[in-house]
């Protein structure tokens, strides 16, 4: 796939709109994901190692707010159980419509993958092994996260695992502050101009809402999970597991 560069933000705009899903963000989704995450591919290659540690034959895992369908191809290079289906959802058509041709070109194809345009919160979540929400949970209203992780933690079959990966909030001003400016330079060093970081962060301002992990742990708690462990940080970008 020819990757196309992120320029959305590269010009100075009259008016910064919220961040929006469009067709315009697919076309670069690729891209602006790898240059603004640290640790993204990471992230995403271990995930198909974890789900498959952690899939069960005659289940399903869920890849919810799949984007492009990157877990999901992940999982599916992964997961050796009979009778396991992948299943991807994404309330943006424009990433769906895109996804589902990434995944047709895909020949790794040992396991289904069913890609959805559908909004997680209405989705049935039954019979899973794993559920990943990668980068997904943070653009969810803060008072709708508790009832989401719950009909996550119902839906698992008791060993099953859900994969969480947020940016970060930190309490202590000090943590905020290195995590914020270290990832600034992280964007910096991939060629993001400061116009770029100010515009993009001003979009997101009031859809993203990042949280402390006192608060997730406290969460996956409430929703049932007995355990919950960070598996991966850089900076303020983590993932965790919680096991069923
Ligand atoms: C990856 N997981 O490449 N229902 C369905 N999808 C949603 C909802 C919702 N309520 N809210 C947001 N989304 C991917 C990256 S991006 C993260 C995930 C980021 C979708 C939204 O359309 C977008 O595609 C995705 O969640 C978040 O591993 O761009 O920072």
């Amino acid at each position: 796939m020819v990757k196309k560069q992120d320029e959305i933000y590269a010009s100075p705009l009259n008016e910064i709109i919220d961040f929006d899903f469009d067709e315009k963000v697919a076309d670069v989704f690729p891209d602006m994901i790898q240059r603004s995450v640290p640790g993204y591919g990471t992230m995403i290659s271990t995930i198909g190692i974890l789900a498959a540690k952690y899939a069960q034959p005659n289940s399903r895992c869920y890849d919810l707010g799949c984007s492009l369908g990157a877990v999901s191809l992940s999982m599916r290079q992964r997961i050796n159980q009979p009778d396991c289906k992948i299943i991807a959802v994404d309330n943006s058509e424009a990433m769906v419509e895109r996804g589902m041709e990434l995944l047709a070109s895909d020949n790794s194809s040992r396991v289904p993958v069913e890609m959805v345009c559908a909004d997680i919160q209405d989705i049935a979540i039954e019979d899973a092994s794993v559920v990943v929400l990668n980068f997904t949970l943070q653009f969810i209203p803060l008072d709708q996260r508790l009832a989401l992780i719950t009909r996550i933690y119902q839906g698992l079959k008791p060993g099953g695992v859900l994969i969480l990966s947020e940016k970060m909030a930190f309490e202590d001003q000090i943590k905020q502050a290195f995590h914020t400016e270290a990832h600034h330079d992280f964007k910096r060093a991939n060629g993001y101009s400061d116009l770029e970081i100010s515009q993009k962060r001003t979009a997101l301002d009031r859809v993203m809402i990042p949280e402390s992990l006192a608060r997730h742990k406290e969460r996956l708690r409430k929703a049932g999970f007995p355990v919950s462990e960070v598996w991966f940080q850089c900076f303020n970008f983590a993932s965790m597991i919680a096991i069923k």
